[in-house]
């Protein structure tokens, strides 16, 4: 049987001498921000994890095969498959982690949300990944019933995820309450609040705030050790999106009049946002991602310190 699992030698490197790996997904490249800053942010979200000392492993679906490390050849080529990329309308497919066997067999081409970077890393053996903000809980989830396959992977792969909390265009008090019931533990890094991606106090107080590395390390490994597995870790926006509140209101107004449903649902309203701001919400998910991936790369070098 051929492997179905590509592991870049860098990255199996350091995994194998136990030096710290970031995993990082492939949906924002794809489906989330506009060409050409999508490739820009992808790259500059790789050098922010060198920057903090970890090795990068941007994950996705090549030609069935699950890569794990893209090379900037591949990062650019799913770069450009995004609307208004010079190969926008190739196919590449958005995949949830109940997608990646599939498309796999079936030999896609495939970019991987949170949650499909989350299984693909804890094969691997990767224990961080950063990410924007996770997917969660929609706004009018009681008659839709949309909620990511993001909070299910959280609660079954044993992955530290670093995020700014969930998409504001999301139901963020609902999504905690699932984090809570799927029994994802949640903390803050350096913060109170949970964060709301665009801006830094969703009004929602957190429990638990750390902020020494060694104590989040302790939480880590005690919730490893008890066969845990999944984890949020939190901090706010480096800079805020003034309004947009509003402009997500209009956003979700768009996509209900246009009926849209179901997983183009994220990337739908993520554009709309950033029409209506005037591209400041791209430029602060840019600035929200790299800030992440830098913090990611600081907490799996303390883990590894911990661990050696
Ligand atoms: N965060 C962003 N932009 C994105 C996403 C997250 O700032 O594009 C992607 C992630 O890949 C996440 C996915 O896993 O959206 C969730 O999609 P859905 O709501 O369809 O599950
Ligand atoms: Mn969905």
């Amino acid at each position: 049987m051929r492997s179905f699992v590509r592991v870049a030698p860098e990255v199996a490197e350091a995994l194998a001498e136990g030096r710290p790996v970031v995993a990082l997904e492939s949906t924002v490249i794809a489906h989330g921000l506009p060409y050409p800053v999508n490739i820009e942010t992808a790259l500059a979200m790789e050098r922010a994890v060198r920057a903090g000392g970890a090795v990068p492993a941007t994950i996705g679906v090549v030609g069935g095969v699950l890569v794990v490390g893209l090379d900037e050849r591949l990062i650019t080529q799913f770069g450009e498959s995004a609307q208004g990329g010079p190969r926008s309308g190739s196919a590449v497919a958005k995949l949830g982690a109940r997608d990646l066997a599939a498309a796999v067999a079936l030999g896609w081409d495939g970019a991987t949300t949170v949650g499909a970077t989350a299984r693909a890393a804890a094969l691997a053996g990767i224990q961080v990944m950063a990410t924007g903000g996770i997917g969660g809980v929609h706004r009018g989830a009681a008659q839709t019933w949309d909620i990511s396959g993001d909070l299910m992977a959280l609660a079954r792969y044993p992955v530290l995820v670093v995020c700014a909390g969930v998409k504001a265009i999301l139901d963020i008090s609902a999504t905690l309450e699932w984090l809570e019931m799927l029994g994802v533990p949640v903390i803050g890094w350096g913060c109170r609040v949970f964060p709301a991606f665009y801006t830094a106090d969703s009004g929602r107080r957190l429990l638990f705030s750390v902020e020494q590395i060694d104590d989040l390390a302790r939480v880590w490994e005690v919730e490893q050790a008890w066969n845990g597995k999944g984890m949020l870790v939190v901090q706010p926006p480096p800079e805020e999106v003034p309004g947009v509140e509003t402009a997500i209101q209009a956003a979700l107004a768009e996509a209900a009049a246009a009926g849209m449903c179901g997983p183009a649902t994220t990337p739908y309203l993520l554009g709309k946002v950033s029409e209506l701001t005037g591209g400041k919400s791209v430029e602060v998910n840019r600035a929200v991602l790299q800030h992440n991936a830098l913090t990611a790369a600081v907490i799996a070098s303390g883990l590894g310190r911990r661990t050696r």
